[in-house]
């Protein structure tokens, strides 16, 4: 994972979710410069996330002289063309939005796009859990749960971008409906969202998820069998994911992540107990250590690694790996 080159450049990093936009500006080191966020502009039926980015964009490439933008976005993402060629129901009308176009012809600066949570797993791989991992998967719990899968140290993206959508795993035959169009996902079951759906519904009252995760180490039973329920269901996904790739790490990301110990105390033994013996050598399970960050990093990482790819006359339009070259 080395990048020799040194361009002394700062960029515009977005990370486009369901909920939040998170935004900032990171230098070549991957330090974070500067963030913010601001909650996603969509209605029922569209959204109005293109104007937020060259609004954002327009003031941080003025404040911070700014040579670049790069995105990490929910959604499945064509990371040549920078189109998001899928979203579920989460982001209305974002479907065959370009937002390499949109911004680069706006900003005139270069711009990267990649799936949320493969940004996720990048940052970790980089400068994280994941660090000297060959072999691993990301689990980002928000509004939905982003996958990433990489494999032999390279991201799997698929034949058409879209590997990794393990939100969509059938936990429940004819569950809950999904926002994908079908019934029973995972992520209806064991994204924070769900965490907090299933407290409001157990407690008859509005609860953030810091709120319950307080209250439950501080004793209530009742929070705490909801959280209990919630890492059932998210260890039943686990168990699937690991007998079908075998890795040698998992990453947990999300604002839950903040949880650390706490949910890693619970998800573990659920997690170990369902499991096959041959997979649990080895194996472990984390939480993202840059949290929030991560998918930003991951997101700088790969504008660099174009960018010195560039320089160097390497560039290759296909390689979206988070290989060590
Ligand atoms: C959904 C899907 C994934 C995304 C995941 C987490 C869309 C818009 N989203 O499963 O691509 O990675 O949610 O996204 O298709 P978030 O909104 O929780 O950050
Ligand atoms: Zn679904």
């Amino acid at each position: 994972m080395e990048r020799g080159g040194s361009f002394d450049v700062n960029i515009i990093v977005f990370d486009i979710g369901g909920t939040n936009i998170k935004y900032g500006v990171i230098n070549e080191a991957g330090e974070i410069l500067y963030k913010s966020s601001v909650a996603t502009a969509i209605t029922a039926e569209s959204n109005d996330i293109v104007r937020q980015l060259l609004d954002l964009g327009k003031e941080l490439k003025l404040k911070w002289g700014a040579t670049g933008v790069a995105i990490s976005s929910a959604g499945q993402i064509n990371s040549h063309t920078g189109e998001v060629i899928h979203a579920t129901d989460t982001i209305p009308g974002y479907r065959g939005t370009n937002l390499k176009q949109e911004i680069e012809s706006v900003l005139n600066v270069p711009v990267v796009v990649e799936n949320d949570v493969n940004c996720m797993a990048i940052g970790e791989y980089w400068k994280g859990a994941a660090k000297g991992k060959e072999n691993f998967l990301s689990l980002a719990l928000g509004t939905g749960i982003g996958g990433a899968i990489v494999l032999n140290g390279s991201l799997h993206t698929g034949a058409s971008f879209s590997a990794g959508e393990l939100g969509h795993m059938t936990l429940y035959p004819k569950g809950k409906l999904c926002t994908c169009g079908d019934k029973g996902c995972y992520e209806m079951y064991a994204s924070s969202l769900a965490l907090e759906k299933k407290a409001r519904g157990v407690l008859q009252t509005d609860v953030t998820l810091p709120e319950l995760f307080a209250g439950a180490k501080s004793g209530n039973s009742v929070m705490e069998s909801v959280i209990d329920e919630w890492i059932e269901d998210m260890a039943l996904g686990i168990k699937t994911l690991v007998h079908i790739f075998n890795p040698e790490l998992i990453v947990i990301g999300g604002g839950v992540s903040a949880q650390g110990s706490y949910l890693l105390e619970k998800l573990r033994p659920s997690v170990y107990g369902k499991i096959m013996p041959p997979f649990r050598s080895l194996m472990s399970i984390e939480v993202a250590q840059q949290g929030n960050d991560a998918n930003l990093i991951g997101s700088s990482f790969l504008f660099f690694r174009d960018l010195e790819a560039r320089h160097n006359g390497d560039y290759v339009e296909s390689s979206i790996t988070c290989d060590k070259k």
